[in-house]
């Protein structure tokens, strides 16, 4: 039997649906992870629901935790995967427990992966406090792999993404600023150049020569806007990343400056899995929720009760359960991804 893979993941609890940890969990599982949760905030459902109640959970809380683990010398992980946190405190105390376990297992001549997904908000709107930026700037260093999403990215590169070629700006601002060897902008959408039903996911890896292989994949937009997509996308980095990663770590056989071609790199292939799973995810989820809402107007047409009005609080109470992501019903393609959009170099 192979070693047991051990991750943490420090991300938000919700009772009801997958967003945090609720969406990085079962897909680790299935891909074989002993996975260690540790909860920032346990809420009912996820913020984008407008209401819920539950509490942040504090730095010390997080911290008090981390004592606990090590106490039982349990934090010989391989990966951390880092999501939402929203107080700049909790980001801070985050970045602390990260770097002493990486210190106590560098001892013990283990490295540990930092997948760091500086969740702080989404479609133009910033979801945590603002005094939660600059403290992932500190840590953004600090980190094997970044996972912004396109809001992410605006914020931290100052660059708005107008066409693709801001998109390969702002992954150059972003290593000459922080220096992260792996960089994925996990989606983005610009205006002229794209076209209407397509997507970009774009990333940025340090090859050992030091020099920067850039890439993006074209992917098929899918018309739905989902919370907990971002938290699926870093939490299946943060497998295939280190599948990959270790791989090459252990393989020095090849020609090319660091063992492989372009193609091959870990990040590049990474992405191509993970961006595949997640599609596939998308489509269940909008397929469901497509179904629900031709029920749900079979349904207004037959009573003559009408539906409530797009927009309004009322409907959203009723249709915001139906777009939780369908993991349980995905399952196998999150086992085995279907990879048919491969990586396309700069
Ligand atoms: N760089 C990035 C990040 C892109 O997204 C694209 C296109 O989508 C390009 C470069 C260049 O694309 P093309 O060669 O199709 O013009
Ligand atoms: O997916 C980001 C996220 C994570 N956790 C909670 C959230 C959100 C976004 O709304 O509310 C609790």
């Amino acid at each position: 039997m192979a070693d047991a893979k051990r991750i943490l993941a420090v991300s938000s609890h919700v009772v009801h649906g997958y967003v945090g940890n609720r969406a990085s969990t079962l897909p680790l599982q299935l891909l074989q992870w002993d996975v260690d949760v540790l909860n920032t905030v346990s809420f009912s459902n996820h913020t984008g629901y407008t209401q819920w109640r539950g509490d942040r959970h504090s730095a010390q809380h997080i911290r008090d935790i981390y004592t606990g683990l090590k106490m039982n010398t349990l934090t010989d992980y391989d990966v951390v995967v880092t999501g939402y946190i929203p107080g700049a405190e909790a980001v801070r105390e985050v970045g602390a427990v990260v770097q002493e376990l990486r210190r106590d297992n560098a001892e013990l001549g283990r490295e540990v992966l930092w997948i760091l997904d500086p969740v702080m908000g989404d479609e133009h709107k910033l979801y945590v406090a603002p005094d939660v930026i600059p403290v992932y700037e500190s840590l953004l260093p600090l980190a094997t792999v970044i996972t912004p999403n396109q809001f992410e990215a605006e914020l931290l590169s100052g660059i708005q993404f107008h066409t693709a070629a801001d998109i390969t700006k702002a992954l150059g601002i972003l290593y000459d600023k922080f220096g992260t060897p792996n960089i994925v902008i996990s989606s983005a959408v610009t205006g002229d150049n794209v076209k209407k039903d397509e997507f970009i996911c774009a990333g940025q890896t340090l090859r050992k020569d030091g020099s920067l292989v850039r890439f993006y994949l074209r992917l098929p937009f899918i018309n739905a806007y989902f919370t907990g997509t971002g938290d699926l996308f870093a939490s299946l980095m943060s497998d295939r990343f280190w599948t990959y990663y270790t791989a090459a770590k252990n393989n020095n056989n090849n020609n090319t400056a660091d063992g492989y071609n372009d193609a091959e790199l870990p990040l590049v292939r990474a992405v191509e899995d993970v961006s595949a799973i997640v599609q596939a995810v998308l489509r269940n989820t909008a397929d469901e929720v497509h179904k629900y809402n031709v029920r749900e107007d079979k349904k207004a047409a037959e009573t003559g009760i009408a539906r409530p009005e797009p927009g309004t609080k009322e409907r959203r109470i009723r249709d915001m359960k139906f777009g939780e992501l369908r993991l349980i019903q995905s399952q196998d393609k999150i086992r085995v991804p279907d990879v048919v959009v491969k990586a396309r170099f700069d």
